[in-house]
């Protein structure tokens, strides 16, 4: 089972996505995702100029061996750039395998370990009428976990907060946005808004939240606390990760949970978050973090130190990531909640797929390998487009974590 091609197809179907291809001798094809929202090209180059004539004639069954060769061999170790440029050769010999098997990949992950995928969607809205209404939206749907993300008054926009119903986009222009942040005006409204939300739906609904990275321990502390009595399954992402230590401060002085990991590309970013147990939940999602074969390895680290999976799944993570993403979520012990941000048709149209949504969770396709595959001339039809993230600042002009 010899590679014998492997295509990185650039695609903007309403937004950037990078898939790789790879093609074996004996006819039998994988996809891998390679996106990395805002630094698409990066990958793109990475791939093409440093990891395709790598793979060429190498035996497509050999995972675990590729998966060093390229991790070890490139010696510049992790970084998002060269780990998701991993996770998309990974990821597409785990599908190779799952068709050379006649599997679906979660069989080959040692099978089901549940039923369904326990997904959450996106409530999102300026107001607290709005966002009541978007959570109706989600429970009509099924979901039995939502997250809310609201306009914080005096700020003209605020991150998770959209137009769009069902996904949220923040890779707007080909030049970063700047926002404007005042952390003071979010932690005076966050609290009232989570108790109206308890108020409507009741106790039953797990409820979440993004702050993505703004905080500092102290002001996380007090955020988790002011939290407490809506009972979240988690906060995510309250302080940036950089600093680990941080953790500790926010773990002493409050019981809301933690989850945190969609930036981090290896197991040594969280390592110490798992095994001093500062967090709950490990996002960290196949295509940013090395693929099937490293995020199992950090997931199974988490299990043992009584760590659930919680994995990034926004619109920038392909459908081939979010195909990938469910057949570990169905086998490992440890599953906790997946992100589903809904993609759109045209993005759908671009990557034919066959899990599905039902009654609030997501099912792996029962094809064999991943059940997902890119149509490259409908690719070919959307060229891509440059998108960056935003930038955010503070109210006096000082550069703030976006
Ligand atoms: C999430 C994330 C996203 C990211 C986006 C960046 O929890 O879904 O925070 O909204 O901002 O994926 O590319
Ligand atoms: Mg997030």
């Amino acid at each position: 089972m010899k590679i014998t091609e492997a295509r990185v197809i650039v695609t903007c179907p309403d937004r950037n996505f990078v898939t790789l291809k790879i093609v074996t001798d004996d006819g039998l094809t994988g996809v891998g995702d390679a996106t990395l929202n805002g630094r698409e090209l990066a990958v793109a180059a990475y791939l093409t100029d440093h990891v395709v004539p790598l793979l060429i004639g190498r035996d497509a069954a050999r995972i675990e061996d590729i998966w060093q060769y390229l991790y070890r061999g490139a010696y510049w170790r992790r970084g998002p750039v060269t780990m998701s440029a991993i996770a998309a050769v990974d990821t597409a010999l785990w599908d190779i395998k799952g068709k050379a098997a006649g599997m679906p990949v979660y069989q080959l992950l040692g099978g089901r370990s549940r039923e369904g995928v326990t997904v959450y969607g996106h409530a999102n809205a300026e107001t607290v009428d709005g966002i009541l209404e978007e959570v109706a939206h989600y429970t009509a749907l099924g979901y039995q976990a939502v997250r809310v993300q609201t306009g914080v008054p005096g700020l003209a926009s605020t991150y998770g907060v959209s137009a769009d119903r069902m996904f949220y986009e923040p890779a707007d222009a080909a030049l970063p946005t700047e926002n404007v942040w005042s952390t003071p005006r979010y932690l005076d409204h966050v609290p009232g808004v989570f108790q109206r939300v308890r108020e409507e739906f009741g106790p039953h609904l797990r409820l979440l939240h993004d702050v993505h990275h703004r905080l500092t321990p102290i002001e996380a502390a007090r955020l988790g606390q002011s939290l407490e009595p809506y009972h979240l399954t988690w906060m995510e992402d309250p302080v940036p990760a950089e600093l680990q230590e941080g953790f500790r401060l926010i773990r002493q002085h409050t019981t809301t949970p933690i989850a945190v990991g969609e930036v981090f590309n290896t197991i040594w970013d969280c390592k110490r978050l798992i095994d001093e147990q500062l967090i709950d939940y490990i996002r960290a999602t196949v295509v940013h973090a090395g693929g099937i074969t490293h995020l199992r390895r950090i997931f199974d680290y988490a299990a043992i130190h009584h760590v659930r999976s919680g994995s990034h799944g926004a619109t920038d993570l392909s459908p081939v990531c979010m195909a990938a993403a469910l057949h570990l979520d169905v086998s490992i012990p440890n599953f906790g909640l997946q992100e589903y941000m809904r993609h759109t048709e045209a993005t759908d149209a671009v990557f034919p797929h066959t899990y599905h949504f039902a009654d609030g969770y997501l099912h792996p396709s029962e094809e064999p390998g991943l059940g997902v595959d890119i149509d490259e001339e409908l690719a070919a039809r959307h060229p891509y487009r440059p998108a960056q993230l935003p930038i955010n600042r503070l109210e006096d002009g000082t550069v703030h974590n976006w």
